[in-house]
This record gives C-alpha cells, structure tokens and sequence, in this order.
C-alpha cells in the first residue's frame, strides 16, 4: 500500500481547504481540524529539539506501531498509545513486537539511546518515513511517547473520532530530566475524591512527565483509606469532610487500583499519614488514642494545628506501626510521607521524640521517609527527605539538615501550591501564601531558591493540591491548570532553557489541547492562548 506523506506546510493547507470547503458545504467545521502543531511546542520543553522544516511524518491507515522485542513493558507502553490513538483517529495501528529495527511505521525501542539519557530519558526521530523512541528503560519510551502525544494535532487527544489527515513535524529531540523527583500532591482528606478522579488527575500529570503522585490520605477532616487493623478510621472517621459532606475512603482494593494505574504511567505513589498534628479524624474514630481517653467530635472546619496523636502513650506506636505497616505492604513505592507539619499543639520534645519514632517504624517496614520540612526540627535518618513548604527563602533547620545529607522536595508554598489564588477574585482558594499566576509559579529556580539547599540537596520539585475549597473536578482541572505545567517544567527542564516569554508560548499552545480534552483550566492572561481556546 502507498502511504500519503504529507509535508507538514501541505499537510496545513489540506487542513484549511476542508475548513473552507466545510464552510461552503454549510457543514460545521471540525475545531480545529487536524493541524500540524510546531515542533517547539512542546511542555516540558526538551534538553535539546532540533526541527527538520518540511519534513513530516503521517500517521494514516498503513501505520503499525512497533515495540521493542521481549519487553512486555515496551509492548504496555505501544499499546497504551495505540489504545489513546484509536478512540480520536479510528486507524488501526496495530502493535507489532519486532526483532528488526523498522523503517516504517512508530518505533518504541530499547535500544541505540544515548546512555547519558539515564532510565527516563529518551531519543525521539520523527522524519518522512517513520517515528522511532529509542530509551534505556521503558519508562523513557513512555515519557517519550507522552513528547510524541504533544507533537500530534491537539484533536488526537478527544475522546471522539475526528477527521485527519495526522502529520508529526519532523525533527529530532533528545530528552531527559533534570530531577529524579517530579511530583503532585493531592488532598483527599479535605474533600474526598473517588478513583476515577484520581485517574483522570494521573492522566493530566502523565502528560507533563510528572512521575510522583503524593496522597494526602489523612487529615482533621477525614481519614481516606481503610485499614484492617483499625477499621474505624474509615468507617467512621472518612464519613465526613470539609463543610459537613459524607467524606468517602479508598478500600485497600482502590488504593491499589490507583498505584497500578500509576505504575502503567511510571508514576510512584507516595503514601501521606500525617501526624502527630492533623490527626482530628483518627482521635475521632478511637477514643483510646486520645490522652484524655475521650474522642473529639469529627472536625468539618479548616482550622490546622489543633489536634496530636498522644505522644507519651505507648498504644500511639502500635497505632502507627499498624497502620504503616498495612500502608507499606499496598505500596510498591519506596517512600511512606508522615506528615509532621503544623504539629502546634505539640511541644518541640515531644514533636523531637515522636519523630524519631515515626522514622523507625518507617524503616522497619522497609520504607524510606518523605516529612514536610518541619521535621527537619528533629534528628533525622540520613534517608529521610524532607519537604519545603515554607513561603522564604531561608530556613536553618532545613539547611542544616541539607548540610548534613537530606535530601529535599522543593515545594515553596507561594510558588508551588496550586490552591493559591490565582489573583483576589478567584473563586476558589486560598492566600495565605500570596497570589500566584503564571509567572510566579514559573519563575524560581528549585536548585538555587533556598539558602543552603542547593542543586545537588534537591530531589525535586512538587505541586501540591489542598482541597479546602474544591469539591468537583473541574474545580481540580481549574487550580491545576496552567500552573501544573509550570511546576513540571522547572522539574524535568534544564535550567539553561529558563525562559518565562517562550514558555508561556508553548503553554498558550496547550490551551487548544486542554479543550479538546475537557480539561477546565484557567484562562490566565499573563498567557496568549491562541484564538478558539
Ligand atoms: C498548609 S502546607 C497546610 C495544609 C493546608 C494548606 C492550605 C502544609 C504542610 N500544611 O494543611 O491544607 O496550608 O493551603
């Protein structure tokens, strides 16, 4: 069969003839019709993207889809994507696992990357005849695949067949991050928020080459995953939420459903036990825990730092080892997150013993322990990371700590945190931390924003989502949205491609995806989003 190639200025012009003929024909025009989108738009922009003008490939009924030989990985990751293409193109794209190296058709290959790609990196080669991902490791050719997703026109992400034609601009990009951490936290304890929810926030970060999702499973307001060994916690202490709802929990059935469909994106869960402090909703749920042996009422306010687990009672450590150890053995992870923020209602002794505790029964259980920076007020195990969310610049504890090995996730709260407002009327949110849009969320460096905490300290960058004041969806897609990209971009790009002017280009070139694909996202005017999005 002869495969149409469509060079990429033709394949636009074909584009704009079928709009016009569909206007003359009186028949509504597709939005926009399958068009080329530009080699450059690409979010997180690459380590190095060289465009080959006039050369595209098509991907049409001829195409199959080749994976890398004896890698049942490889072939989940062609299918994945052979699976996404189907619903929008209704080509065939049939997955074949292939011993030779193809000249024809998608490639996904576990072999001839550069090495100094490291496991995530990839090797993207779009010309006239073929697209081949060359990676080290599966999780490569699937960040390289979501690079290739970003290449296609915006209309192959809807859940609906459309029309094409389907060219890919043709060029070469070599890729890889700057960070081993690229994370989101999300607050299911405020409000709860079911599985398909979940899902559909790990399809967003899987976009953006995100490979964290961090769970805030346990607050004041609720407790959101069942264990055996206490089962009150969810029962009753997840019955509720903030404002009074009926809360919800994840049984150990869902938490597992959500790490597996993590896992197919090359995304961790880090699991969140917050404690001593935000622990309202576990006091709640056993009166045995509290020191006066009396269980508060279930909290639906957003008040923090009121509540501790019992410090100097010695059930508060079976409490943990059992909880943590249910936890631990659902999570393939390395990391268990326990909280220690906002301990107020705690005195440093106690916060000091607590945590050394916290941090063994972590490690008993196999684990490694992620802390939010607080804990860097107590001894620390040389593997703990812990994690900023300070809204400065400085802070001794943490670069003490760093100073002494720990590793930290940059989570700056007036950069970072996508509950913030977006400007005074944002409907929803906080700001407590200031205001952020676009350019604030963008513009910092993880690697040399806090004193003493500097590159070679950070493991990463990450986003957290507190839910206070969001209930829905959209309300998710619309705090998250533009500003998430941002965050995954200071993660995975090298600081030398910094550059807020190009940035906002190549995210207002988002926009028309994000329609396409539901996504409820802020319309910032810090951004020029192109016309119809
Ligand atoms: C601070 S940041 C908190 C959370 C709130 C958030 C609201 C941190 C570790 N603790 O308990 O939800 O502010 O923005």
């Amino acid at each position: 069969m002869i495969v149409p190639r469509w060079p990429r200025r033709l394949g636009a012009a074909l584009a704009g003839l079928a709009v016009a003929a569909a206007l003359l024909s009186g028949t509504a025009a597709p939005a926009a019709a399958a068009t080329a989108v530009a080699f450059t738009s690409v979010v997180p922009v690459p380590v190095t993207a060289a465009a080959t003008p006039g050369v595209s490939y098509a991907i049409t009924a001829g195409t199959a889809i080749y994976a890398a030989p004896g890698s049942a990985p490889a072939a989940a990751v062609a299918n994945q994507l052979a699976t996404r293409m189907r619903v929008s193109t209704g080509l065939p794209l049939p997955v074949v696992t292939t011993v030779a190296s193809p000249t024809d058709g998608i490639a996904l290959l576990l072999t001839g990357a550069p090495p100094g790609v490291g496991a995530e990196g990839y090797q993207l080669d779009i010309t006239a005849s073929a697209i081949t991902i060359r990676a080290n490791q599966p999780a490569g050719l699937f960040r390289g695949v979501q690079t290739l997703r970003q290449l296609l026109p915006v209309t192959a992400d809807a859940a609906t067949p459309q029309s094409g034609p389907w060219p890919v601009p043709g060029g070469q990009i070599v890729d890889h991050p700057r960070f081993a951490h690229r994370g989101a936290m999300l607050d299911v304890a405020r409000h709860f928020f079911t599985v398909a929810q979940v899902q559909r926030y790990l399809d967003q970060l899987a976009l953006y080459k995100i490979n964290v999702l961090h769970l805030h499973l346990s607050d004041d307001q609720g407790w959101r995953i069942a264990i055996n060994s206490w089962p009150n916690l969810a029962t009753y202490g997840g019955g509720t939420q903030v404002g009074g709802g009926p809360g919800g929990y994840y049984t150990q059935a869902d938490y597992t459903a959500i790490v597996n469909y993590a896992a197919d994106r090359y995304i961790t869960v880090i699991p969140e036990i917050d404690m001593p402090g935000h622990t309202n909703a576990a006091l709640a749920s056993y009166a045995q825990l509290n020191c006066n042996g009396v269980a508060p009422a279930r909290y639906t306010g957003t008040q923090v730092g009121f509540s501790s687990l019992c410090v100097p009672l010695e059930l508060t450590y079976t409490f943990i080892d059992q909880v943590i150890g249910e936890i631990a053995a659902l999570t393939p992870g390395p990391y268990v997150h326990i909280g220690g923020d906002e301990a107020s209602s705690t005195t440093a002794a106690d916060y000091s013993y607590f945590i050394n505790r916290a941090q063994q029964i972590v490690a008993a259980h196999g684990k490694t322990v992620v802390g939010w920076h607080d804990v860097a007020n107590a001894p620390l195990q040389s593997s703990t990371v812990a994690q900023f969310w300070g809204t400065t610049t400085s802070n001794a504890p943490l670069a003490a700590a760093a100073a002494n090995g720990t590793k930290v996730v940059m989570s700056p709260a007036n950069k970072t945190y996508l509950d913030m407002k977006y400007r005074n009327n944002t409907r929803l949110g906080q700001k407590w931390a200031g205001l952020i849009d676009v350019n604030t969320a963008y513009e910092w460096n993880p690697g040399a924003y806090l004193t003493g905490v500097g590159e070679t300290a950070v493991l990463g960058v990450e986003a957290p989502l507190w839910t206070e004041t969001l209930v829905t969806t959209a309300d998710i897609d619309y705090m998250a949205f533009p500003r998430l990209p941002a965050i995954a971009e200071l993660g995975w790009s090298p600081w030398s491609t910094h550059n807020l002017t190009a940035f906002k280009q190549r995210l207002g070139a988002q926009g028309p995806r994000w329609r396409v694909m539901g996504i409820n996202y802020y319309h910032s005017t810090q951004v020029t989003w192109p016309s119809g999005s």
